[in-house]
């Protein structure tokens, strides 16, 4: 069979002639309706000029052909286009925008642009219905019914399903996940044997993991703050027995510390808008005031009584309420004592403390701090092996600084509503403790810190409770979701897979390079489990199609785990042996990067930022830069080795242990304690291997795509900016996908499975067939349009709506007319 390939129709090879209207390449719009006024052959220019009568060059390859349906028709699936290119595919986005039809398919990728607005119309009890057990392509674009396809092939096939969830912040995957749950649970039955209702505890997970895990950003305002991967586990007849959600990285910083026009975790917010003053003042807590936590960015308190703090209130409420589906009320108290407390927490600061003047007078090198000092010479001792006299009295040193008098208070109130004591925290804030290991005795000192030291120990106390709580929450929203499944039990599942989009913000850090990597990664399996499998079964079942040249993340992604796992991990576990001078080790980490990965042609290149000369800082302040699929970032490694331990402060472990509240003593983890040594805890080698078992899942599943797109950075209804798009569209791949698929066939059937399906549709006589001619036969039987339908070596390749065809000539059980099979017979013979 001949068919055009796949790469013949590339813009390039497109033939243009003189007053055909094109698209031409335009800053703004990203393609601008044009005419062809004059072709330069030579240069291989075109002149095109507009409705403003200005005329100017463009290259030939740059241009796009014009495919005039009018401006209402619309192709709900861009492979049904005749011209497959960017120019089109936005023209067709935009005009479904427009009419509010803001789903379109790309074969079986469904494409959904954010329409910042509510479209009840769209998701009403009734549409569920019409979409229950159709086939795609029957019914608009919806995922609704990527999620029907998904349940109905995990009966079919008994294989784990995946919904992968794409597209930068702001696109609208939180929502679409939603979506797409809500339908699961709304449509599919309940295994009897659950006492409750499963499905009313996967839908009340959202509200609590998005009050805990999701933040205003610049970019979103319910922008999520970590990743997740919702299970929803069915039994063989497709019931519901449980759920399961699995959480990647949330982003902690964000607790101690906001950009400007941003905002820390909505709960905390929830809490002072709708929390009754009688419980609030329990915590000490007041609507009015300004917390640091809370407005250190700049944002005000709420306004007693506005449209926000009602909006507040009410999100509380519903939190209150999906919580108690979880937890008992001791358990939710302590949830809110815990917040109180990390609010109370963030309002502590410190002074030096006096000191007396021997002490200032010997100390040891102006530039390194009493810590820092300490533990050179303690590894001085551990090394030399020898007693050490520098170091008798070292436990022994006074502190460097006290608790600032005004806000002991602050402490106090923190320390009880966590049921510790104030002195316990107060001594892990003023001292770090660490081992020293002398002639084979490993003894414990105490080290005073620094001011500096002292502020950075109290944030990490406040991001560590914060984490584990996240932790603890999701812990048990999966105890529950869980406890009517059989654990012997084989059940199939159907995974939604939700992450923080790619990410390129005024100021980009550690937290960024890893929600972009987790973006990266998913790309690239993507390319390849989608666009290269396809060529690749291309190639296997000989058919005719042109190969195509392919995004390539490895390159990046190798790039990027090099950095994390080689070099930050390897400078971070030096810095947690003191082998690295406090103050400059992120500037040594970056110069690390800057020799070791940056490459002329590589995908990290070196970065000057704005030089920060401080009093003593470190001077200029490097970083580098990588070029993600969906752009370049630029990073500054400040913070990076901090931020890359998990266990800066060891001491609190044994805190948390003896508190008195249970929940508090089971978010103490103590294979960390302070006795445990020195020892690096490393976020991103735990983010790296999680992030390689959730691409384990996906390979284990069928996987469904939906790509996300944000049609403006103004979050206005409306809205759509062609050229903002456009390098969605051409970053995620879709063109290419567009492409391959239009030549392709979405539906692929091993030959085998289709002749046993079918065997009844052709008479006994043709039992001796092979699977190939059996099939063959059948589609000729049934007159089946040729370009409907392809035959591999071991496949049959079908069009949209082929399968269905053919399902339906089984079910009515007709039989092909004597003629036809007489000629069939012959052709065959
Ligand atoms: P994201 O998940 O992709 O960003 P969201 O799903 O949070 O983006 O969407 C952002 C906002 O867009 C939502 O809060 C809604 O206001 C609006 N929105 C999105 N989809 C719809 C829809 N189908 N109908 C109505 N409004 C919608 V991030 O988590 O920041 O990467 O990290
Ligand atoms: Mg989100």
């Amino acid at each position: 069979m001949d068919r055009p390939s796949a790469g013949s129709q590339s813009p390039r090879d497109s033939h243009f002639e003189i007053d055909d209207i094109v698209w031409s390449p335009c800053a703004n719009l990203g393609y601008r309706r044009s005419r062809v006024v004059s072709i330069d052959q030579q240069t291989d220019s075109i002149y095109v000029g507009d409705n403003s009568g200005s005329q100017h060059a463009v290259r030939k390859s740059e241009v796009r052909p014009f495919y005039d349906v009018g401006e209402t028709r619309t192709f709900q699936d861009n492979t049904e286009m005749v011209h497959l290119d960017d120019a089109n595919i936005l023209d067709n986005l935009r005009k479904r925008y427009v009419k509010d039809e803001i789903y379109t398919y790309t074969a079986n990728v469904l494409l959904a642009v954010n329409p910042y607005k509510e479209l009840p119309q769209l998701y009403t009890k009734e549409v569920m219905s019409r979409y229950w057990g159709k086939n795609p392509g029957t019914l608009p674009p919806h995922p609704y019914a990527t999620a029907d396809v998904a349940y109905r092939q995990l009966l079919r096939d008994r294989k784990n399903q995946a919904l992968v969830i794409s597209g930068e912040s702001g696109a609208g995957k939180t929502e679409t996940a939603k979506i797409t749950m809500r339908y699961l649970t709304s449509m599919s039955r309940t295994d009897a044997a659950q006492g409750t209702r499963i499905q009313e505890k996967i839908i009340a997970a959202n509200p609590i993991l998005e009050s805990f895990g999701n933040a205003t950003t610049v970019m979103n305002l319910n922008s999520s703050r970590f990743g997740k991967y919702n299970e929803m586990m069915f039994n063989p007849v497709g019931s519901l027995v449980g759920a399961g959600i699995r959480t990647f990285l949330l982003e902690s910083s964000r607790v101690v510390f906001q950009q400007k026009g941003e905002k820390n975790y909505h709960v905390f917010y929830e809490l002072l808008a709708g929390m009754e003053e009688e419980d609030l003042d329990s915590l000490c807590l007041d609507r009015q005031s300004s917390y640091k936590l809370l407005h250190s960015s700049g944002t005000k308190p709420l306004q007693e009584k506005s449209v926000e703090s009602q909006r507040l209130g009410k999100q509380f409420k519903e939190l209150k309420q999906a919580l108690s589906i979880f937890i008992d009320d001791e358990t939710d108290t302590t949830i809110w004592q815990v917040l109180g407390a990390l609010i109370h927490l963030g309002e502590v600061d410190f002074v030096e403390a006096s000191r007396p003047e021997d002490l200032v007078s010997s100390e040891p090198s102006p530039c390194a701090s009493p810590c820092s000092a300490a533990a050179a010479s303690a590894s001085a001792a551990s090394a030399s092996g020898t007693a050490a006299a520098a170091t008798a009295d070292v436990g022994t040193q006074p502190a460097t600084v006290e608790i600032h008098p005004d806000t002991e208070e602050s402490l106090e109130t923190a320390a009880d509503l966590l049921g510790m004591g104030a002195l316990s925290i107060a001594k892990i804030l003023k001292f770090k403790e660490m081992h020293v290991n002398r002639q084979g005795r490993v003894s414990h000192i105490k080290c005073p810190r620094t001011l500096a030291q002292a502020r950075q120990t109290l944030q990490c106390i406040i991001k560590i409770l914060y984490t584990r709580l996240f932790e603890k929450i999701v812990a048990r929203i999966n105890e529950v979701s869980n406890a009517g499944a059989n654990p012997d039990a084989h059940y199939q599942n159907i995974g939604t897979l939700d992450i923080y989009g790619f990410e390129r913000l005024e100021h980009n850090s550690f937290e960024q390079l890893c929600i972009n990597l987790a973006n990266e990664r998913l790309q690239q399996f993507f390319v390849e489990e989608v666009l290269e499998a396809e060529q690749r079964m291309y190639a296997e079942e000989r058919l005719s199609v042109t190969e195509m040249e392919l995004p390539d993340s490895a390159p990046v992604v190798f790039g990027i785990q090099a950095l994390l796992t080689k070099l930050l991990d390897e400078h971070s576990l030096r810095a947690v042996k003191n082998l690295v001078r406090t103050e400059d080790k992120d500037q040594k980490f970056c110069e690390l990067v800057h020799s070791k990965l940056v490459g002329k042609r590589g995908p990290i290149m070196a970065l000057r930022l704005k030089a920060s000369r401080g009093n003593g800082g470190p001077g200029l302040h490097d970083g580098f830069q990588i070029s993600h699929y969906a752009g370049a970032v630029s990073y500054s490694t400040k913070g990076w080795i901090d931020k890359n331990n998990d266990s800066l402060v060891p001491e609190i472990e044994t805190v948390l242990a003896e508190a008195e509240t249970p929940l508090l003593q089971e978010m103490a983890d103590t294979s960390r304690t302070a006795h445990s040594g020195e020892r690096l805890c490393s976020v991103s080698s735990r983010y790296l291997s999680n992030l390689t078992d959730l691409l384990e899942t996906l390979k284990q599943c069928s996987v469904h795509y939906i790509r996300c797109f944000n049609p403006n950075q103004e979050r206005k209804p409306g809205l759509f900016k062609p050229k903002y798009v456009l390098d969605q569209v051409i970053q995620c791949g879709t063109v290419e996908l567009v492409k391959i698929m239009h030549y392709g066939f979405p539906h692929r059937c091993v030959l085998k499975d289709l002749r046993g399906r079918f065997q009844k549709l052709l008479p006994p006589e043709f039992a001796h067939y092979s699977d190939r001619d059996f099939m063959h036969a059948v589609m000729l039987a049934w007159e089946i349009d040729d370009s409907q339908w392809t035959l591999g070596t071991s496949r049959l390749f079908l069009k949209a709506g082929q399968l269905r065809a053919l399902e339906e000539l089984r079910d009515t059980g007709g039989t092909a007319s004597q003629s036809v099979i007489k000629k069939i017979r012959l052709q065959f013979a």
